[in-house]
């Protein structure tokens, strides 16, 4: 259990605040990020969401309120070098704010870090929040809200917290779901939050380009271990033949993961010269996250991601034969 006491005096200490997420933020950082905005506001908080990815297509019906902003330093540092705190969501390593960390480390901004991936104890968060039981980031916002804001949490609030929870447990299937996760499910329903427009806002928009590369990915798995093990590759001549962005690879992971028979699956992207991004995502039976911890990277026991120096011919060989070996380790 956390607890949220020092949390809120943080942030009842600090007048102007920034809110923050990894780049490329998903649905869990962004709807952390929208639920505290608006409770901050109603406090009468001088804060402001700024995050150094751009706001993807598909949350933005987070954003009618043009609340989420791309960090720049003509544009922003006016504001920022005056901050008393920056909350930083669902980050899992501080250096994945980018352009943000040299801001809040140049104008001394405090810290505080809330997340459910593991962070180690030297931590350079003044105030680290870690919850590695909490399904999303958006849970522990919810918790916090629960115990310290004094009025009922509106719909706005709301949609952020279903947003960040639907995502992140990929729409109440993934093995994160716990009751807590539908309690809050049932929560934002009573509080009017259309979930069945966010759910096709967010996964029933893929885009052309992103079928078409799927098409190629699919013709290109390859099964091992006894079939328990799927992976393929994505490079940029793939990338090109589908007319596609390394944006259309999402989700690409879990899809082959749903194959029967299928335990674990990985993505080798090589996104860029001489560097590859790699996907774990694990039903449940083996844990994978220290697959991506061997390689320098990390995340949760079944979602975790690294990425690797080196081009894909070298780094296939390297990954493949450390995932089959862990299986076999654990397999025994
Ligand atoms: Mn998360």
């Amino acid at each position: 259990m956390i607890d949220w006491q020092q949390v809120n005096a943080m942030i009842a200490a600090s007048d102007r605040i920034i809110l923050t997420s990894h780049e490329n933020p998903d649905g869990d950082g962004l709807g952390s990020e929208v639920a505290i905005y608006h409770h901050l506001r109603e406090e009468g908080k001088d804060c402001r969401i700024i995050n150094c990815s751009d706001l993807p297509d598909e949350y933005d019906f987070l954003n009618s309120d043009n609340i989420i902003e791309m960090y720049s330093i003509d544009k922003h540092d006016d504001w920022v070098k005056d901050c008393d705190l920056a909350i930083i969501f669902d980050v899992g390593a501080f250096n994945r704010i980018r352009d943000i960390k040299n801001a809040i480390d140049k104008y001394n901004i405090k810290t505080l870090n809330i997340d459910h991936h593991p962070h180690p104890e030297d931590h350079p968060f003044t105030l680290n929040v870690v919850d590695v039981q909490a399904a999303a980031t958006g849970v522990m916002v919810y918790d916090y809200l629960k115990e310290y804001r004094q009025n009922p949490l509106t719909k706005k609030i709301c949609e952020g917290i279903y947003t960040a929870v639907m995502t992140d447990t990929g729409n109440f299937r993934h093995s994160n779901t716990n009751a807590k996760c539908h309690e809050i499910a049932i929560e934002c329903l009573k509080k009017g939050v259309e979930t069945s427009k966010i759910y096709q806002r967010v996964y029933e928009t893929k885009p052309q380009s992103s079928i078409r590369l799927l098409a190629r990915v699919i013709d290109n798995v390859t099964f091992e271990s006894g079939g328990e093990l799927a992976w393929f590759s994505i490079d940029q001549k793939m990338l090109d033949a589908a007319d596609a962005t390394s944006k259309d690879v999402d989700g690409f992971t879990d899809f082959i993961r749903s194959i029967k028979g299928v335990e674990v699956a990985v993505m080798i992207f090589e996104n860029g010269r001489d560097v590859c991004r790699i996907n774990f995502r694990s039903k449940g039976k083996y844990v994978i996250n220290d697959v991506a911890i061997h390689f320098g990277g990390g995340g949760h026991k079944f979602a975790a991601g690294a990425v690797i120096k080196g081009n894909k011919e070298s780094i296939i060989p390297l990954v493949v034969s450390k995932t089959k070996a862990s299986l076999e380790k654990q397999a025994e």
